[in-house]
């Protein structure tokens, strides 16, 4: 057990020093901006179970052209935009790099005189973990700056056997704002009480917009979902056992405070904010809180989340 335990972390530092795997984030440029030219989109990414622990090996390169064998860029800077919690990031000799708190969350390419760098990231517990990140301050070969990514790269780590959700999440036809501000939750329900849930970005450049893990045993469960700003969606006697497709559309926009119920206190929350770029009293995501957020609330006056019914 201590022997093949050992044979796997040899692996993995082996992994480390040889040449690129295919799914390291190979980072180039598409016209003048900066941007994830493979994989594309990054496939869903099993950890391994080492020492009690889950991790996952994550390299990073420049995109080299095939033809000149010269890479796209002279430097990126690597931001981490979203990381779940639990999840943390490590380097050998730099130390937890990406995690929810207390972690600098970037890395720049290159660093020590190379762009290829591989990275550990660890979790404790059964679950699906997401890190996005974005290119930005790019220099292009020739020199040149190049613009930010303005989406999301999303790498999944799936720890473990978890049960999992996955699909799209489609937000209410008024909602004109970036669906990646917005907020995600997914529980799951047992005879009234919440037994586990997640919150996450949704991202639609990711090979799924969602995915969500829960380390419960296979059964019948009730899951919620609620996006920010909307009502939120039940479905009952779900017969969960491994992974489902589940797809959310989200009709009912104007809870602006969280509590699943569209009333006074999201209308005085607009009227406060009227006229200013508050991002969060702007129901409609248009980028000012007017009539228009105004009327959305008041064409919606009383409604409740399925959730809180
Ligand atoms: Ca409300
Ligand atoms: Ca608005």
């Amino acid at each position: 057990m201590k022997m093949a335990a050992l044979i796997a972390i040899a692996g993995i530092t082996l992994g480390m020093t040889t040449a690129q795997h295919d799914a390291d984030l190979l980072f180039g440029r598409s016209s003048n901006r900066v941007e994830v030219v493979q994989p594309q989109p990054h496939p869903v990414r099993q950890m391994s179970s080492v020492l009690g622990r889950f991790i996952l090996d994550v390299g990073m390169d420049f995109y080299f052209d095939y033809s000149t064998g010269l890479p796209d860029l002279q430097f990126c800077r690597v931001q981490q935009v979203w990381i779940s919690p639990g999840l943390v990031g490590s380097k050998s000799g730099f130390g937890n790099v990406f995690c929810e708190s207390g972690c600098r969350n970037f890395f720049d390419l290159p660093t020590g005189g190379t762009p290829h760098h591989h990275f550990i990231f660890a979790a404790q517990s059964p679950g699906v973990y997401v890190w996005d990140v974005r290119g930005v301050n790019a220099v292009a070969r020739g020199g040149a700056a190049l613009q930010d990514m303005p989406y999301a790269y999303r790498v999944y780590m799936v720890a473990g056997n978890p049960l999992r959700l996955f699909g799209a999440v489609s937000p209410a036809s008024g909602y004109q704002g970036n669906l990646y501000d917005l907020r995600l939750t997914v529980q799951l329900r047992q005879g009234g009480n919440t037994l586990a849930q997640s919150t996450l970005p949704p991202n639609p450049t990711a090979i799924y917009p969602y995915m969500v893990g829960f380390n419960q045993p296979a059964g019948t469960y009730t899951v919620v979902a609620k996006l920010s700003k909307h009502l939120s969606r039940r479905v009952n006697n779900l017969n969960l056992t491994g992974a489902h497709t589940r797809n959310w559309e989200f009709a009912m926009l104007g809870d602006i405070n969280g509590d699943d119920v569209i009333d006074d206190a999201d209308l005085l929350q607009v009227l406060f904010a009227f006229g200013s770029n508050h991002f969060e009293a702007d129901v409609n995501g248009d980028g000012v809180v007017d009539d228009a957020d105004l009327l959305i609330i008041l064409f919606n006056f009383g409604a409740v989340g399925e959730g809180a019914q």
